[in-house]
């Protein structure tokens, strides 16, 4: 494979700590993802416009969108069928990605309640017993212990198929549930909802192509108000509620003179082990011994920001720097989970010293070391993990180690309740900032990168015209990183907000740009988004929200939008969905579905462009409460910049 030459590598990021990783991978002839994604140049146009289908052995199958070629399958399934049983899928495979790693946390509460582990313990009983009550649980008088236990076994119930709604989407506003329930989307039981998803779009089952996407959005509800709510919420429970705190961003969180251990990928079990043995004086003393002055930690992707949340361990990068922070030579060891790992991970460690540990037992990477995590013994399995990194220092080539930049400082830790602390204990005050137009609303910028789109550019392009418009921005996941780094996420960088969000942050003593968490963790901006709506007495749908994916690469984030936008929040997408081969379809998600689930997509590559779309939607949104507003037409829509990816 050939290594990009020249400069090149400048115009795939807008970081100087990835410029400098790539033009050592160039200079060392490392290939990287964006080599990878040349190679697969030209990308197939049918699967881009989604109209390719292979989920039958009389296919493949494949629709011509332009009428020259067949316009049937073999079954003779049209674009409008393949496109929407594809997008369904891709639903279905988010939706049990985070609802599995939900499953994960939750059969943890429950070795806690039956007192199989001793490596984890309830930290936040008081979020425990809010919880308990949400499931109707008597907590008087019961040990924390018998509370996680019994609640545990309800929870259980919301991947079965008993319930007929599941009990935290009773979180949502009157009104938004009174819709689903009409529509006949309420989520019911997660693994139902998938498994329904795989049923539907076999062969011959589901062949109305609306009823589909229906199922679809229910789906992807069943996600959002239950396996990532529950996946948030439970390690919430175990892990502690996070709390405002500074941290730090970008490779320069790696130290030439520690042992550092990278933690990557979504669920913070194992990661909340390895923090805790990294201090285990035994282990730290055998760093000594071995020339390192201590054992530093730094999380990459989802995994990161669940420790940067609660422990305020800072963050290596997002998700297009996995390989590019093996390559500063300074890593001893790599601890995956799952998600969003490239399996190229492992090849890049064989150029380097550095060892990839693997520890789920259904996420195995061949090239890796691959030690079964058992929550049972959570910490003797964290200290073996550690020891192998601590034993790896010897190994490290020191002229190899290149850390190209300083981090930088980022702010961390606002959870709900974090937020609502801040604000007085209720979100009043936030409401009449927004009242009063000092605030003009919300957004909520998730999701990746994806090599398709300059590094952090999307996000950080997005961030800066909202905030300076005076739009509060939440961010969580891989948007994260790409705005801390860009200087976004310190109190300071009020000065970058507009007059009204900037005299609010700085009363606060905030960021324009608040931290929320990991991607399970966009559920607590649907918490937030129906705590205002509630205080409000109005649906969703009726707030000055919006969500954006400007960067999205994952299935993870199209279950989510399709969630947030049936959870009533304009959604507006940086990276084309594979729908385009179906105008049908693009015409139901870019304008039907607002008569639906009141609220829509659109599909805008453009940062500045997509920015004018969300304050657009934002001032028709405070017209439709009555505040005062912009007339939306008065905002430019400016010239395309970016092409659609
Ligand atoms: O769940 S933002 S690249 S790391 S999928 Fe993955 Fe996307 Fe990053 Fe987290 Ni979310
Ligand atoms: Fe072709 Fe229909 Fe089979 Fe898809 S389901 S591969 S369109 S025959």
């Amino acid at each position: 494979m050939t290594v990009i030459s020249g400069n090149g590598f400048k115009k795939r990021s807008i970081n100087v700590d990835t410029q400098a990783m790539l033009e050592i991978a160039h200079k060392q002839g490392i290939p990287t993802v964006w080599e990878r994604l040349e190679a697969q140049q030209p990308q197939c146009g049918y699967c881009n416009l989604g109209t390719s289908c292979r989920i039958c052995a009389m296919g493949p199958c494949r629709v011509d969108p332009f009428g020259d070629g067949p316009q049937k399958g073999v079954c003779g399934a049209d674009a409008d069928i393949i496109v929407a049983r594809n997008l369904a899928r891709m639903v279905a495979a988010g939706a049990a990605s985070h609802s599995d790693h939900g499953r994960d946390i939750l059969e943890t509460l429950h070795h806690v309640g039956e007192g199989h582990t001793d490596a984890y313990t309830i930290s936040d009983p008081a979020k425990l017993r809010r919880l308990a009550a949400e499931y109707h649980i008597a907590t008087e008088g019961k040990s924390d212990q018998q509370v996680a236990k019994e609640l545990a076994w309800e929870m259980m119930e919301d991947y079965g198929m008993r319930r007929q709604q599941l009990p935290l989407s009773l979180r949502a506003p009157q009104a938004r549930q009174e819709l689903w329930k009409k529509l006949g989307v309420m989520p019911r039981g997660v693994d139902w909802e998938n498994v329904e998803t795989l049923h539907r779009t076999h062969m011959g089952v589901d062949n109305d192509w609306v009823n589909i996407l229906l199922h679809s959005a229910r789906n992807a509800l069943s996600d959002g108000w239950g396996g990532s709510m529950l996946a948030t919420e439970l390690s919430d429970v175990l892990f502690g509620v996070p709390t405002p705190k500074m941290s730090q961003v970008n490779l320069g969180v790696l130290k030439a003179s520690h042992v550092n251990i990278i933690l990557h990928g979504h669920n913070p079990m194992l990661s909340e082990v390895i923090v805790a043995a990294s201090q285990d004086p035994e282990l730290l003393a055998l760093a000594k011994a071995k020339g390192a002055q201590g054992i530093n930690l730094a999380g990459l992707c989802c995994t990161g920001n669940e420790v940067l949340m609660r422990k305020g361990i800072p963050m290596a990068g997002n998700h297009l720097m996995q390989e590019l922070a093996i390559m500063t030579g300074a890593v001893e060891l790599m601890v995956v989970d799952y998600q969003c790992i490239m399996p190229a991970v492992t090849e890049t460690a064989r150029c380097f010293h550095t060892k990839v540990v693997s520890t789920f037992d259904k996420a195995r990477f061949p090239g890796a070391e691959h030690i079964s995590f058992d929550p049972g013994r959570g910490l003797e399995i964290g200290k073996q993990i550690v020891r192998l990194a601590v034993e790896n220092f010897s190994k490290r080539v020191p002229e190899r180690v290149i850390i190209p930049v300083q981090p930088a400082p980022m702010m961390t830790g606002f959870s709900i309740e974090a937020i609502l602390q801040a604000l007085g204990g209720t979100p009043q005050p936030l409401i009449d900032a927004i009242v009063k137009g000092n605030i003009r609303g919300a957004v909520g910028i998730v999701g990746c990168n994806n090599p398709k789109i300059k590094q952090d550019l999307g996000h950080t392009e997005l961030t800066k015209r909202l905030i300076e418009n005076d739009i509060l921005v939440v961010v969580t996941g891989c948007a994260t990183v790409a705005d801390g780094k860009a200087g976004l996420m310190t109190p300071q960088a009020a000065e970058k907000a507009g007059p009204g969000l900037r005299a609010v942050c700085q009363a606060l003593g905030i960021p324009p740009v608040l931290h929320l968490g990991s991607c399970v963790d966009n559920t607590r901006i649907l918490v937030l988004a129906a705590a205002l709506a509630n205080t409000l007495g109005v649906d969703i749908s009726a707030l000055p929200l919006a969500g954006a994916a400007p960067e999205w690469y994952s299935e993870k984030a199209v279950a989510i939008g399709v969630y947030v936008v049936a959870s009533g929040i304009y959604t507006v997408l940086g990276v084309a969905p594979p729908v385009f081969g179906s105008p049908n379809v693009v015409k139901l998600l870019t304008e039907g579905l607002e008569g639906v689930f009141g609220a829509t997509f659109a599909v805008e590559a453009d940062p500045d462009r997509a920015a004018a779309l969300i304050r657009r939607h934002i001032e028709k949104k405070r017209a439709g409460l009555g505040l005062e507003a912009l007339d939306p037409g008065s905002i430019p829509l400016p010239e395309a910049q970016l092409a659609l990816a």
